[in-house]
C-alpha cells in the first residue's frame, strides 16, 4: 500500500492524522504540488483529478478523496473508532466532516486560490489548463470562513468534540481547516473560547504533528 502525499497540504494531512491515531503506517510518496508533479502522466494514471491524497492498494486500486481513504482504514482497522460508534454518532461525524469540507476547506481554498499570486492561473486544484483567479471569490471565501468559525463556536459551546463526547474524524477535519485558514491570515477569534479550548486539546495530540 502507498499513500501519495504532499507534506505541506491540508487534505493529505487529514489522512496522516487519522492514520497516526490508528497507528497505521504505510509507504508514502511525496508528490510535489509546487513543481507540478501532480500534473504529470505518472500521477494522472493514479488520479485523473490530479489531487492528493491518493491511496494505492497492493492490487493497484487507487482511492482518492481523503474521507474515502479514512473510510478504508476504519474498515480494515476499526480500533480506535474515528468515524462513529453508533448510528447517531456515525451520522454526526459525517455531518461535521461535511461541514468541514463544504464550509471550511472550500472557503479557505477560495480565499487562498483567488488572492495569492502563486495561484493566479491555478484557481482550481488539479486543473491542468489555466484557471484564472476571481478576486470576488476570495472575498466570499473570507466571509464563509467567518460563518464556519461561528458555527464551530456554537457547536463547541455544547459538546466537547464536534460529534459529541469523543474525538473523531470530524475533529481531525476541522483541525486541518483551522490550520489551513492561517494561510489566509485567519485565526480563531480570541472571543471564541470554546473553539480555542477544543483547538488546544486536539492540536496537542501527538497525531497533530503527522
Ligand atoms: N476533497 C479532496 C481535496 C483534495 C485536494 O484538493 N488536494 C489539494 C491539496 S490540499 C491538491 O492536491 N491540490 C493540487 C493543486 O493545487 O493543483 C480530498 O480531501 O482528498
Amino acid at each position: 500500500m502507498k499513500l501519495y502525499d504532499y507534506k505541506a497540504a491540508p487534505s493529505p494531512r487529514r489522512v496522516r492524522i487519522f492514520m497516526a491515531e490508528k497507528g497505521i503506517e504505510v509507504e508514502t510518496v511525496q508528490v510535489d504540488l509546487m513543481t507540478g508533479e501532480h500534473l504529470k502522466p505518472e500521477f494522472h494514471v493514479r488520479n485523473p483529478r490530479r489531487v492528493v491524497p491518493v491511496l494505492e492498494l497492493d492490487d493497484g486500486t487507487c482511492i482518492d478523496e481523503g474521507v474515502a481513504i479514512c473510510r478504508y482504514f476504519e474498515a480494515i482497522q476499526p480500533e480506535p473508532p474515528l468515524m462513529g460508534t453508533d448510528p447517531k454518532n456515525q451520522a454526526l461525524v459525517e455531518s461535521w466532516v461535511r461541514h468541514a469540507d463544504f464550509d471550511g476547506f472550500l472557503a479557505v481554498a477560495d480565499a487562498l486560490r483567488n488572492s495569492s499570486p502563486a495561484f493566479s492561473t491555478r484557481a482550481l486544484p488539479g486543473a491542468d489548463e489555466p484557471i484564472p483567479a476571481i478576486p470576488a471569490l476570495a472575498e466570499r471565501g473570507q466571509a464563509s470562513i467567518t460563518r464556519y468559525f461561528n458555527r464551530l463556536e456554537q457547536r463547541l459551546a455544547q459538546v466537547p468534540f464536534l460529534a459529541g463526547d469523543t474525538f473523531s474524524l470530524a475533529d481531525i477535519s476541522a483541525l486541518c481547516v483551522v490550520d489551513f485558514a492561517k494561510w489566509v491570515k485567519r485565526n480563531v477569534p480570541e472571543a471564541h473560547s470554546h473553539t480555542l479550548r477544543w483547538y488546544e486539546q486536539v492540536s496537542s495530540r501527538p497525531s497533530a504533528a503527522a
